[in-house]
């Protein structure tokens, strides 16, 4: 008995130590692939292997040069061997095989070999393992695709590759779908899987065994109603739906920043991950579904559902819960049935209203056209009385194309990022009728729909010019009834774990900041204010009273309020990627923020600005704005938070004084800080800090720079005034955003950033003419040195510094901070 296993042995043996000598990416039919060799594909990326424990074993592919191992594909995941003796080969009919140690057949591939010429089995750069003809089989004349015969890139597991395709085979039905592993060191099929959905409007699903879990939206030409497919400094994407299949691809853009998408089970999610080198693990870049609103068909039939809103669940206007009992005790998913008397093809009585911001309903029951024109799409909607709502496909416009959906409106959500405009069926005399009785619902529906905000604002922003008239003074101490909705302290208890630690996201200016979840799943920031800090009172009913009215994207928005007792709490929206400063000031993070980001998130910033100062008929100065004021929603659109400190003026007053002197050092113009002057101005210098801030990557005072004449001007400011006087403002630049950026682009934001810090409060732009230079190449003016602080106050710092209420040493009001 010994004999015969001491010649498997030897071989054995001498084969392990060849695969040691000489890494190979092949393996040809007269090669066997043994427990301990591996395949390493010829770049070094990718390696192929056994892995797994003595009673499970299994072959896969990981990346060679990670040292935390993540498998990204595995071949026999639902069949295991069980013996460390197992092999795999091409066997003689060119299918690749795995045997176990008596040579029975654990699992294998259906490659059907149309000659009989030799095969091999190749592990590529890009993850692929590919089975094909050889190479020196050139006789038979094919193509390189034709020549493979099977490949990995075909059966995914739970990871998309750069360079996969996901999606179907219209032809054959063939799809590619991904399973999650079943637990963290098991590879095996969970039951959460992705599919790409055989409809004429193609979508991916996220499924729970066979229940849908979450839905992407389906794609328009543009960016797709799906969350989160974005122009982004990591990956290229492709969407293709043509006659023969309809996939989704990327493709890396840096072969040197590592990224796959990948499927949890216990986290039920989907995500893209990246691998930092700096912390050796994977970093999760996105994760799908996003909040509660994402949950496939939360709201039920004809029901929406609005992440901010309370309940979330709303039934479309002009439809009403079908059990109101149900609807009421939050029971949603009996959905909603429409209110009026619709009837089919009467005149009146069928129409459509318009429903901005929507993420697609559910394409099963759908057709499409990419030619037809928007008017053709609704005249083809109202022949056929089944078709319950129709949209144009392309959200510019300005190509045509018509989307019908047909009976009831299945998994619809209001997205403010990717959400398009619905037209939905209904009974067109109630739309006429429900104009005349508005009235008091107004507040309910602020956060319903962008052009009621900007009425109920129009109406708001009145009354509140009336009655300061009146006052003649600026709102702080005022006791106005404010509709903003009202939470009893009970419910924002439980929401907060009765503000426990845990839930603690930071230390605001005025109190605590804490995450908490509703009883209806919603997450939101809670800030509190200091039972004892009287001196925040007025910041906070000021900031309460603004906050009500405001509604802007780039503002931060306030769910509502809670005044219990000693309690003063108000409720935001949670932003989960935290604030701007921990992104431009983190060397690892700052990597994921290109030039094309950052500029949008200055834009953005330069117009929520825009519409503080000018665009609401009141004029609002914010006082504190900083990089960690700034608070980023999921895309990276940026959102200005933390009120506490604005003011509110008249229409026509633009500068205001001030005895109380707050904000934070560094942002603020030094008539401010010197005098109390207050204007637009001093909040167009802070931008311009902000402005410098993004561009350099430097904190204002992060920089040891000293000049012998001012040996106290440690800060950004003069730093860039230096480089820009020495004609080589380049430098200013963030090394990270090199290869992202285009020079010429940075240099003139540098200028406009010197601009807007210009010591002479009259030579700054305004913000308006801030956006503008942003926008367009014209000519900028020369800029004249910058306002100086210490320079010019260094012996009156100590009286202000000790009346400094709010944000001092940057405290921030974290309401991002989530670990
Ligand atoms: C091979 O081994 C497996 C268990 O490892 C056993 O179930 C099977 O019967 C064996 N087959 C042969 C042909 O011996
Ligand atoms: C190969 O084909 C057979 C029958 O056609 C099928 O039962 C088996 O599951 C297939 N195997 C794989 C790995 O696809
Ligand atoms: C086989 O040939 C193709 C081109 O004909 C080439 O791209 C490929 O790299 C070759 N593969 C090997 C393993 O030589
Ligand atoms: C899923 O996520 C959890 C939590 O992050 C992690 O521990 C686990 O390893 C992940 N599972 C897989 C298969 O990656
Ligand atoms: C081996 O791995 C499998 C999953 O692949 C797991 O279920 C099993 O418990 C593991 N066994 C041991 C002894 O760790
Ligand atoms: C439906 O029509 C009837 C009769 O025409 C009318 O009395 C009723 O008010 C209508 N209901 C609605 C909701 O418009
Ligand atoms: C749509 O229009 C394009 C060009 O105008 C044409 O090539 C295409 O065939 C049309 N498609 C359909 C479905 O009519
Ligand atoms: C209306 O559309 C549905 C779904 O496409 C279809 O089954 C039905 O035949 C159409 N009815 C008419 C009258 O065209
Ligand atoms: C919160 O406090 C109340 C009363 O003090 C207590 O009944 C409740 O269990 C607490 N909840 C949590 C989650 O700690
Ligand atoms: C902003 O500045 C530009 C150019 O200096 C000027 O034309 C414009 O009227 C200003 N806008 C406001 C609202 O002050
Ligand atoms: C930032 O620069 C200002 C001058 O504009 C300086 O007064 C301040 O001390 C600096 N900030 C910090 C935190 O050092």
């Amino acid at each position: 008995m010994a004999f015969p296993s001491m010649l498997i042995i030897i071989p054995n043996l001498i084969f392990v130590l060849s695969q040691i000598s000489f890494a190979t990416d092949t393996i040809t039919q007269s090669t066997s692939f043994l427990e301990g060799s591996t395949l390493i594909s010829k770049d070094g990326t990718f390696e192929l292997g056994f892995f797994g424990n003595f009673s499970a074993r299994y072959i896969g592919i990981w990346y060679k040069n990670i040292p935390v191992r993540r498998v990204v594909w595995v071949a026999n995941r639902d069949n295991p061997t069980k013996d460390d003796s197992s092999k795999l080969i091409i066997n003689q009919h060119g299918n690749l095989v795995l045997l176990n140690h008596n040579n029975s057949l654990v699992w294998s591939v259906n490659a059907t070999r149309k000659t009989s010429s030799p095969v091999v089995l190749q592990l590529l750069d890009n993850g692929n393992l590919v089975l094909r003809y050889e190479n020196s089989s050139l006789e038979l004349n094919l193509g390189e695709e034709e020549k493979i015969l099977w490949q990995s890139f075909d059966y995914p597991c739970d990871t998309i590759l750069s360079g996969m395709k996901f999606g179907l085979n219209k032809k054959n039905g063939f799809e590619k779908r991904l399973a999650a592993w079943r637990t963290a060191n098991d590879p095996s099929s969970g039951d959460l899987t992705i599919t790409m959905m055989h409809t004429s409007n193609p979508e991916a699903v996220i499924w729970k065994g066979s229940t849908k879990y979450y839905r992407s939206g389906p794609w328009n030409a543009q960016t797709s109603g799906v969350v989160g497919l974005k122009p982004n400094p990591v990956y290229n994407f492709e969407f293709v739906n043509n006659e023969d299949e309809v996939y989704y691809m990327y493709t890396l853009k840096n072969k040197f920043v590592i990224s796959i998408m990948v499927i949890n089970q216990t986290l039920s999610s989907r995500q893209r991950l990246i691998w930092v080198p700096e912390l050796k693990r994977w970093n999760v870049y996105q994760s799908l579904p996003l909040d509660a609103c994402d949950a496939y068909n939360v709201c039920g039939v004809n029901g929406h559902c609005i992440i901010d809103g309370s309940p979330m669940c709303q039934c479309l206007d002009k439809f009403e819960p079908k059990s109101y009992q149900q609807w009421n005790a939050m029971d949603w998913s009996q959905g909603c049935v429409r209110s009026g008397n619709w009837s089919c093809g009467v005149k009146n009585r069928d129409g459509f209203h318009k429903f901005v911001g929507m993420k697609f309903p559910d394409t099963t029951n759908s057709w499409i056209d990419l030619n037809m024109t928007l008017e053709n799409c609704k005249m083809k909607c109202l022949q056929n009385c089944s078709c319950t709502a129709y949209t144009c496909l392309d959200p510019t416009g300005v190509v045509s194309g018509c989307s019908l959906w047909f009976d009831d409106l299945i998994d619809l959500r209001l997205s403010q990022s990717s959400g398009q405009d619905l037209y939905v069926r209904i009974d067109a005399s109630s739309d006429i009728d429900a104009k005349h009785g508005q009235g008091k619902n107004v507040i309910l529906k602020v956060s319903i729909t962008l052009s009621m905000t900007l009425l109920t604002l129009f109406t708001i922003s009145y009354i509140y010019i009336t009655k300061a008239k009146h006052k003649g003074k600026n709102l702080q101490g005022g006791h106005e009834n404010f509709e903003l909705p009202q939470f009893d302290i009970s419910s924002i208890l439980k929401a907060t774990n009765n503000f426990s630690f845990d839930n603690k996201l930071g230390e605001g200016g005025f109190g605590p900041v804490y995450k908490g979840t509703m009883i209806d799943g919603q997450i939101i920031a809670v800030k509190r204010l200091s039972e004892n800090s009287e001196q925040g009172l007025i910041e906070f009913k000021n900031e309460f009273i603004l906050c009500a009215k405001l509604q802007h994207r780039n503002l931060v928005r306030v769910l509502g309020c809670c005044i219990e007792g000693e309690e003063k709490i108000l409720l935001y929206e949670y932003m989960p990627k935290r604030s701007l400063d921990l992104f431009i000031f983190d060397p690892v993070q700052s990597k994921l923020l290109d030039w094309s980001m950052r500029f949008n998130i200055l834009h953005g910033v330069a117009r929520g600005l825009q519409y503080l100062h000018q665009d609401s008929r009141l004029r609002i100065i914010h006082r504190d704005l900083k990089a960690s004021n700034i608070l980023l929603d999921n895309e990276m659109n940026p959102k200005i938070s933390d009120f506490g400190l604005a003011k509110m003026f008249g229409g026509d007053q633009i500068e205001g004084k001030t005895r109380r002197i707050v904000g934070t050092h560094g942002y603020m113009a030094p008539e401010y800080v010197i005098h109390g002057l207050f204007s637009i101005k001093s909040d167009v210098f802070s931008f311009g800090v902000l402005l410098l801030e993004v561009i350099s990557g430097k904190k204002n005072r992060s920089l040891t720079y000293h000049e012998h004449e001012h040996e106290h001007d440690h800060n950004l400011l003069w730093h860039a005034w230096r480089l820009w006087r020495e004609g080589v403002p380049h430098e200013l630049i963030d090394i990270g955003l090199k290869d992202t950026c285009a020079q010429h682009e940075a240099l003139r934001c540098i200028q406009i950033g010197l601009l807007c810090v210009q010591h002479v409060p009259d030579f700054r732009p305004n913000i308006s003419h801030v956006i503008m230079m942003l926008g367009s190449e014209s000519t900028l003016p020369q800029p004249k040195e910058p306002g100086f602080l210490i320079k010019m106050i260094s012996t009156k710092e100590h009286t202000f510094s000790k009346r400094r209420a709010s944000s001092v040493n940057e405290v921030t009001l974290s309401i991002l901070s989530s670990r």
